[in-house]
């Protein structure tokens, strides 16, 4: 592979430079990526492999960055199950039937998961071979926490209050359903290693509207049952949005690296999980702001770090509104920074 700053990192290697990427960097600020969603549905983006290809690489070739992901959604798996998932526009993802009762969940089946996203293996390797071996790719899946926050309440939320309360309420029954959601995601994930994902991530992007005793009930012994499965086969990169009061328990799922968001002080993350490789973590919303603010906080960010064991990213995914030369701008910041 021509550049595998990334997977050297991960090994915690020795590089030249820190690697550079940004979570749901495929689609979304691209104004090529724009005009194929005006032509072709969501989810017909995600299943056919030419499609699926052109958007990966997308930002690797405008942007320069040092890794691609895949271009799907965490959503597939409610589909592997057996749930409809619509994608509308401006709306973001809308489940017509959530999960409220026994009877939906033991409807729920993670056996068909293979069949039902038969289209992964096709599409991976066409997005492997679009990127040629310039560098590695990334798949990922959402933790079983943050699907069942979907499958429950339906919709995106600021709280996904309904899922907490289910959860609350049917404790017995969430962790049937958590059960389910992981066996489905590690199913999914062997299928994308199989195709040549080179590492993969796991979203827990809901994590942190749990307290910590709940987050060891509901999240955390199902992202460790995961990593047990995949992390001897490739690198696993754990992103738990919110989590830092459980950064230490994260590391000892054995997970290659941490995601951070951006209210943790690198500092602190190094001081509770100092073993780990971390990624991320600028706000965001700083791409959004003036070009010179982007390249000064990004700079801070890189020296609060410091050398290796340190991938750079935000500390949430990109926003469709950010302008295309912030995003450059925090790329090549990165790439000249030297400690
Ligand atoms: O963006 C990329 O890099 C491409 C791959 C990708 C990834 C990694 C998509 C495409 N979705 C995701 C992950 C994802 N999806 C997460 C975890 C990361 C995060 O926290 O941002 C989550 C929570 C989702 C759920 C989802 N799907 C949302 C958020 C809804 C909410 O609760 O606010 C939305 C808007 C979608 C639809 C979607 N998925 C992906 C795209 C590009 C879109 C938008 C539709 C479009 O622009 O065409």
């Amino acid at each position: 592979m021509k550049n595998d700053l990334l997977l050297r990192t991960l090994r915690k290697e020795k590089t030249e430079r820190t690697p550079v990427w940004f979570m749901r960097q495929a689609g979304r600020y691209l104004p090529d990526y724009r005009v194929l969603r005006e032509k072709y549905s969501f989810f017909e983006r995600v299943r056919n492999p030419q499609l699926a290809a052109e958007i990966t690489v997308m930002p690797v070739k405008q942007v320069g960055i040092d890794a691609a992901i895949l271009f799907s959604d965490i959503l597939v798996i409610a589909q592997a199950l057996g749930m409809d998932v619509e994608m509308q526009e401006g709306k973001g993802p809308i489940l017509p039937a959530p999960i409220r009762s026994q009877e939906q969940i033991s409807k729920l089946d993670p056996a068909r998961t293979e069949e039902v996203l038969a289209y992964a293996i096709p599409t991976t390797r066409a997005v492997k071979e679009a990127l040629e071996n310039e560098v590695p790719l990334i798949g990922f899946c959402g933790s079983p926490w943050t699907l069942l926050c979907y499958m429950v309440e339906g919709k995106g939320s600021k709280d996904f209050a309904k899922a907490k309360q289910f959860c609350y309420e049917h404790p017995e029954l969430a962790s049937l359903l958590l059960d389910k959601i992981t066996e489905a995601s590690i199913t999914y994930l062997n299928m994308q290693i199989k195709a040549g994902v080179d590492t993969l991530q796991i979203f827990d992007s809901w994590g942190g509207l749990l307290s910590p005793s709940d987050y060891k009930r509901f999240s955390l012994p199902y992202l460790d049952k995961m990593v047990k499965a995949i992390q001897p086969q490739v690198p696993v990169i754990l992103f738990a949005k919110g989590c830092w009061y459980a950064l230490a328990e994260l590391q000892s799922t054995g997970a290659a690296a941490l995601g951070l968001d951006w209210t943790i002080h690198p500092s602190f993350a190094r001081q509770v999980a100092g073993a780990s490789v971390f990624q991320g973590n600028l706000d965001p919303i700083v791409l959004l702001g003036p070009r010179h603010h982007v390249e000064k906080e990004t700079v801070a960010m890189m020296k609060a770090f410091g050398k290796g064991n340190y991938i750079a990213n935000l500390g949430h995914g990109v926003l469709p509104q950010t302008p295309f030369e912030n995003a450059k701008a925090f790329v090549d910041t990165v790439k000249n920074f030297r400690a």
